[in-house]
């Protein structure tokens, strides 16, 4: 016998997961917003939180709650649009989850169970942030952040970041190999495993940190190969795209979504992190590389690209949005997928051509008040001649 507010919920849980979900009238000429997440604790299937069985659970209480969906890496197979999430328990301790949908922005279903990884590393605490890379050597990797706790300092929450790295061929049977070395950066987090060999060898996007939250001397995000990937050691970590004073970088940034390969170059998208009053703000960012040195910055738009805005400003951790993966299906849409406020998963659409002309074409920033002003006026000044002129015109025909 099942309780009767299993129906319930049951019932209200298919609503949810059977919600259309319109785009927003949110312009911008960039990207599209979505009225809904396209991830939400509410997604978790009901076997994850409830004990069903009534003479255990008489109540019908959440015995293991979950408190958040986020940071999802993404992967596109066969037509079909996979999300690996962070799935954050009541606990505070993050796991994986694979949930599936046909079009992108809705119907996402997560799997019956969980990703289970392999249990190799018996002083991690949490995993989270997975990025997935198909890369040319025919395996789906997984890189993520593997933490632990620095039993070398006093302090209760001082911890270790290494990025952990598992593959797999099918999402269900994943194969852990040893975590990431690198040599000159003591902590790992936001590492993202490019797709293709360069010269010969794995690359990988890090980020080098000093400690655990501030990134010290870590200059932005870096750039290094590696042999072996069943023993992944980077030597050089060459930087890639830099942390700026007075950007939206200067706190720190990282890599995102794997880099997505167009004609001009690799479009990557990152998040930057500034301080401010009010704690770290997270905004996501785009920049390119070049195609034959991925690490070599070739386009770089001047700010942000999504920042949170209205609802997506509140949540665990206000003020945040953070990506971790993009896909780009055969028709050349691409699918932004980014939390906001370490909470749920959103979708932001647009199309390689758009985010191409994006990239290339917005104009880089100045660095300074008073070049950024003039850089607004020029803009405006040509817009008032092509408007006077687009006046002169109308006029002359009719
Ligand atoms: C949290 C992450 C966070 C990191 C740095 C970790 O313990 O799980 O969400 O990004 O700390 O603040
Ligand atoms: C981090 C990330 C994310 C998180 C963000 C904001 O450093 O690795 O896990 O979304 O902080 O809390």
């Amino acid at each position: 016998m099942l309780h009767e507010r299993y129906y319930i919920e049951k019932e209200k849980q298919e609503k949810l997961l059977e919600r259309k979900n319109p785009k927003t009238d949110f312009y911008n000429g960039i990207y599209d917003r979505y009225e809904y997440p396209v991830l939400t604790r509410e997604h978790i299937p009901l076997t994850w939180r409830y004990d069903l069985d009534v003479s255990s659970n008489p109540y019908f209480m959440e015995r293991l709650g979950v408190n958040a969906v986020m940071n999802a890496g993404a992967i596109y197979l066969n037509g079909r649009y996979y999300l690996v999430a962070r799935i954050e328990g009541n606990d505070r301790k993050s796991f994986f989850g694979v949930a599936e949908s046909g079009c992108g922005t809705e119907g996402f279903r997560f799997w019956e169970e969980p990703i289970v990884l392999p249990d190799t590393c018996p002083e991690e605490v949490n995993v989270y942030d997975m990025r997935l890379t198909q890369h040319e050597d025919g395996w789906i990797y997984g890189t993520f952040c593997s933490e632990s706790k620095d039993t070398s300092a006093d302090d209760l929450s001082a911890a270790v970041a290494a990025a952990g790295i598992v593959r797999t061929k099918d999402l269900k049977n994943w194969e852990r190999l040893p975590n990431l070395v690198t040599l000159h950066s003591p902590q790992q987090r936001n590492v993202v495993l490019h797709p293709e060999f360069v010269d010969g060898k794995y690359a990988f996007y890090t980020r080098p940190m000093d400690d655990f939250i501030e990134t010290g001397s870590g200059g932005g995000i870096g750039f290094g190969l590696c042999e072996d990937i069943t023993h992944a050691v980077i030597d050089e970590e060459k930087m890639t795209s830099l942390r700026k004073y007075h950007t939206i970088t200067e706190g720190k940034n990282g890599a995102g979504a794997v880099p997505i390969k167009t004609e001009r170059g690799w479009i990557h998208i990152a998040h930057g992190v500034r301080n401010t009053a009010a704690g770290l703000r997270y905004v996501i960012y785009a920049f390119a590389t070049d195609l034959n040195d991925p690490s070599r910055v070739i386009a770089e738009p001047s700010g942000l690209l999504i920042a949170p805005r209205q609802a997506e400003r509140v949540g665990d951790v206000s003020n945040v949005v953070f990506t971790n993966g993009a896909i780009v299906n055969e028709k050349n849409e691409v699918y932004i997928y980014y939390a906001s406020s370490d909470t749920r998963v959103h979708a932001a659409v647009t199309t390689l051509e758009r985010l191409t002309d994006y990239v290339f074409h917005t104009p880089q920033d100045p660095g300074r008040s008073a070049d950024c002003v003039a850089q607004r006026c020029e803009l405006i000044r040509r817009n008032q001649a092509y408007l006077k002129q687009e006046k002169e015109r109308q006029e002359n025909g009719r």
